[in-house]
């Protein structure tokens, strides 16, 4: 798995989303940093060996939409 991976969001319409979903995908182990555009709802995430579905999970508990 590489160090950088994007994912897209769908339902975050703020910046108050932006760091909900930042905060809970931070929890996920591994994951370094988290970073959201909210113009094109992209969230990329940083950190060795992340397991993408954990980050999935996730955001989905979190109450948005990845894709
Ligand atoms: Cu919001």
């Amino acid at each position: 798995m590489s160090d950088i991976n994007e994912y897209s969001v769908q339902g975050m319409t703020c910046s108050s989303c932006a760091s909900k979903v930042s905060t809970a995908v931070k929890q996920v182990p591994g994951v370094i940093t988290t970073d959201v555009d909210l113009s094109t709802g992209t969230l990329r995430v940083t950190g060795p060996a992340v397991d993408s579905s954990a980050v999935r999970t996730a955001i989905t508990d979190a109450g948005y939409q990845v894709s």
